[in-house]
């Protein structure tokens, strides 16, 4: 019996390793083709084509090597009694706030352009914007959130959240349902988008949604692509009454050659890079509730599936 590391070798391979380091004893196949269907007991996995799961008669554990577990979720023959744990590493929490504060910094202090400026040997001072006056509306208000939401209140960005249902931080004001998120809109001059993939944040942000946003308003997103409509957001971007957008995710990864969001001049894009858990904190994880199974206890950091994180 042993681990299944169903996951591109690119990305995969750092955690078998890790695996093979801190669990010298138990068997872990690297690759699909490797393992006998009927000797895996767990399997690491990012996303899962139908008709896998099925594949693996001993299957009793499927954990995600990251926070999100969209991809795992929506596959129809999911049993519905097979544990599924996320893996919670709080340095991608210290990543993600990194990464939206560095955008949020990019954007305000209009860092790209000073860079122009450079290229074009042009010294041309402008007044700073002030931070005070920078309005931070977060989407999603989980651990990942209100470690963000920290990190922009120390230099000196107003943050208020929102999330589906209500939820309280200390020192940040919150919202929640619909209105709660047209209020929010209403007064964010930066959205940050920090939201699992559920049903319910599908195409959350289209064009009705971002045209609520104030004139020149910025987008952030590190939730996930599927949360917000292109052709709205890029219709909104040409229009001028986005100033641009941070797009960490996107709706297909990588984007189609040709897809207008490589080339647009108000995006700025990165390939989903804004966090990653640790090889380590993965493989450790795993093998922790792997354990928890073995012996009949209860699986850390579970999906709840009903609500699809
Ligand atoms: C995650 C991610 O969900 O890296 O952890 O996107």
């Amino acid at each position: 019996m042993g681990i299944l590391v169903n996951i591109h070798p690119s990305m995969g391979a750092p955690i078998v390793d890790a695996l093979r380091r801190l669990a010298p004893d138990e068997t872990v196949w690297a690759h699909r083709d490797e393992a006998p269907a009927d000797a895996v007991e767990a399997m690491l996995a990012w996303s899962l084509k139908p008709g896998t799961l099925p594949a693996y008669p001993q299957l009793k554990l499927l954990c995600a090597p990251s926070a999100g577990v969209d991809k795992l979720v929506s596959v129809p023959d999911l049993p519905p009694d097979l544990p599924v744990a996320r893996t919670v590493d709080p340095q991608q929490h210290v990543e993600i706030a990194q990464y939206v504060v560095g955008t949020t910094l990019r954007h305000t202090r209009e860092f790209a352009l000073f860079a122009e400026q450079q290229r074009r040997g042009e010294w041309l001072r402008r007044p700073v914007r002030a931070s005070a006056q920078c309005r931070v509306g977060l989407l999603g208000l989980g651990a990942v959130g209100r470690f963000v939401a920290g990190a922009l209140q120390a230099i000196g960005y107003p943050v208020a959240g929102w999330s589906r249902s209500p939820k309280a931080i200390e020192g940040v004001t919150t919202h929640s349902g619909d209105g709660g998120l047209a209020h929010l809109l209403a007064h964010s001059d930066i959205l940050v988008c920090a939201l699992p993939l559920t049903d319910g944040t599908r195409d959350l942000l289209d064009r009705r949604t971002l045209s609520l946003l104030p004139q020149g308003a910025y987008l952030i997103n590190v939730g996930r692509g599927e949360q917000v409509v292109d052709a709205d957001l890029l219709a909104l971007l040409d229009s001028g009454h986005l100033a641009g957008a941070a797009l960490d995710v996107l709706r297909e990864e990588p984007p189609r050659p040709g897809d207008p969001l490589w080339n647009h001049a108000k995006v700025f894009g990165t390939p989903h890079i804004a966090a990653q858990a640790s090889p380590e904190t993965i493989a450790r994880q795993c093998l922790d509730n792997l354990q928890r199974v073995r012996a009949g206890q209860p699986v850390l950091n579970r999906v709840d599936l009903a609500q699809g994180y």
